[in-house]
């Protein structure tokens, strides 16, 4: 196919100009424009060309060009900010809202002003559809944030090819640069299992490209974590039966043992069933080449489900293929680049960064080690581990922690306080605490619903060693409490914070409530 050129550096392109272009680019097979965003007046060389421009390659562009370099992004699809905008992390996000919508919704079911949800089951398509429409803004505000506002050279809608540690082709022309910057991201493991490759089986990246139909009422997912269960309860909330087929057991990273039992009663309340150590073995298609059974290996049994919708998240294969044939660098056991806390490779001028590194595939270790290879280039002297950090999931509800859990924190500290809500009573899980902000209803109407949180201390140094959350809200507040976690927080510095009452967390009140004491007690 002939590639045509489509020289942008001239123009400004506002985001509403970019949106129909965008559009074109990625549904119109006859649209192959590449997009060059390159200054040709320019006779500096390139510090680092990106191969790959996903949250990665742009943030460290973005840093790279702040600092006075000069950098050149490449990237095959015609956006910048990679599969977050595009497949992954929002649609998440915009599921998971719909999951706690409708968890509030089927809860109170005919009360107060709800509708009636007995029986009812809403769309999964017309939510996929949504998202499938409105992606396109994000795509059209990272271009141009990206040209307008931060000044970034960038080749879009073509795939780039290494040709050594310095040159990449794009669209028949070679870039060259003082160093080569990875950031060509990961891909969903396939399933392994006859049948995979029917219609109706369904990945995070294939969901919201080709669902076609309307999922009948029985929804089969294969994955027991962070995926499978976020797009697992927004299947569920909608109304379906939703199987959860887990190979080993679910949410083993949940770090603490009380915080993940009530993680997992709750989606088990809601409706969620779920059948660990079981194996996906065949799955049967219809006269129309659709899925119509999943054959499922069980502690108890070889089962059949008949369902028209099975949706695996089964962890993602970083892209580092190319990299390993043309570069020789070194990979790990999952295929990710092994890189140092420079995010060099083993080859001389050779960084990656974002997913294609390993885990944990999340947007902060993507922006940040991006933003660590460009300081590096531009000579700081810099040093980026991510071996401890703030995670979070969705199930129906946000779940946030870092640190360490309470079992763990016995082990290493031996004498631990802890404080949480519902305090410990014979069955705390029913008590309307915590109450916050979006739990109010749930404290007051059904309170075993209102969530779970524990904050765990070494009782000796007075240092929390451990937050745990269920809920919602508290997020936020996570990425900035791990920062001072990191720094030694203590009870005493919990004590005199400010909380915003009714904060999501509690832990600012619950301590001060306790942190006048010499010997600390549980809460
Ligand atoms: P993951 O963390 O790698 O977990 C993979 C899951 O699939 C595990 O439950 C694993 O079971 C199971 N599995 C793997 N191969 C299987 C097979 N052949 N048959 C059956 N089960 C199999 O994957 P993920 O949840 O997709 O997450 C991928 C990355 O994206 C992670 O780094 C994660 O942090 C990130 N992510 C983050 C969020 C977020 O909300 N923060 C959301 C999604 C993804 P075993 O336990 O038995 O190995
Ligand atoms: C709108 C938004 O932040 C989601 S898309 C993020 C892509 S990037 O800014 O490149 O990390």
């Amino acid at each position: 196919m002939t590639l045509t050129t489509w020289d942008i550096r001239p123009e400004t392109i506002g985001i509403n100009d970019w949106a129909p272009e965008i559009d074109s680019l990625l549904e119109d097979p006859d649209d192959n424009r590449v997009v060059f965003n390159v200054d040709e007046a320019d006779t500096r060389p390139y510090d680092a060309i990106f191969l790959g421009g996903g949250a990665a390659g742009r943030f460290g562009s973005a840093y790279m060009r702040a600092m006075g370099g000069r950098q050149l992004i490449i990237e095959a699809w015609p956006f910048l900010g990679g599969s977050c905008p595009h497949n992954a992390c929002v649609p998440h996000h915009l599921f998971s809202e719909v999951a706690a919508e409708l968890m509030l919704a089927r809860t109170f079911s005919g009360r107060f002003w709800f509708p009636d949800m007995d029986g009812r089951i809403t769309s999964i398509k017309e939510i996929v559809d949504l998202f499938r429409a409105g992606r396109i803004a994000p795509h059209a505000i990272m271009n141009f944030q990206s040209k307008e506002q931060l000044d970034l050279e960038y080749v879009l809608n073509a795939r780039g090819t290494i040709i050594d540690a310095n040159t990449v082709e794009v669209a028949g022309r070679r870039f060259t640069a003082n160093n080569l910057i990875l950031g060509l991201g990961a891909r969903s493991r396939p399933l392994d299992c006859p049948g995979a490759d029917i219609h109706g089986v369904y990945t995070y990246e294939t969901l919201v490209e080709d669902l076609d139909y309307e999922p009948g009422d029985t929804v089969v997912v294969i994955g027991g974590s962070k995926t499978a269960v976020e797009y697992g309860c927004f299947f569920q909330a909608t109304g379906r039966r939703t199987i959860m087929v887990v190979r080993s057991e679910l949410l083993p990273i949940l770090p603490d043992a009380e915080t993940r039992d009530y993680t997992i009663t709750m989606m088990k309340e809601q409706g969620m069933e779920i059948w660990e150590h079981s194996v996906a073995t065949h799955l049967e298609g219809d006269h129309n080449g659709k899925v119509k059974a999943i054959t499922v290996k069980t502690p108890d049994g070889v089962r059949r489900i008949e369902t028209d919708f099975v949706f695996h998240g089964l962890g993602e294969i970083p892209n580092s293929e190319m990299a390993v044939e043309k570069l020789g660098v070194k990979v790990g056991d999952e295929g990710q680049i092994i890189v140092n806390p420079q995010m060099q490779t083993s080859v001389p001028n050779v960084y990656a960064i974002g997913d294609l590194i390993g885990r944990p595939m999340e947007m902060f270790k993507a922006r940040k080690s991006g933003m660590y290879a460009s300081r590096h280039i531009m000579g700081e002297d810099v040093h980026y581990a991510f071996d401890e950090f703030p995670d979070f999931l969705h199930t129906h509800y946000e779940v946030s922690w870092f640190g360490m859990g309470e079992e763990e924190a016995r082990e290493v500290y031996g004498d631990v306080t802890i404080i949480k809500m519902p305090p410990e009573t014979e069955d705390g899980w029913e008590v309307a605490l915590p109450a916050t902000d979006r739990m109010m209803l749930y404290a007051f109407a059904d309170p075993r619903k209102s969530g779970f949180q524990k904050l765990i201390i070494a009782s000796a140094s007075r240092k929390v060693v451990g937050a745990h959350h269920v809920g919602a809200g508290a997020r936020d507040a996570f990425q900035y409490l791990f920062q001072m976690y990191k720094r030694g927080l203590t009870i005493d510095d919990l004590a005199v914070m400010d909380e915003l009452f009714l904060n999501p967390t509690h832990f600012i009140q619950l301590s001060r409530l306790r942190a006048g004491a010499k010997n600390l007690q549980d809460l």
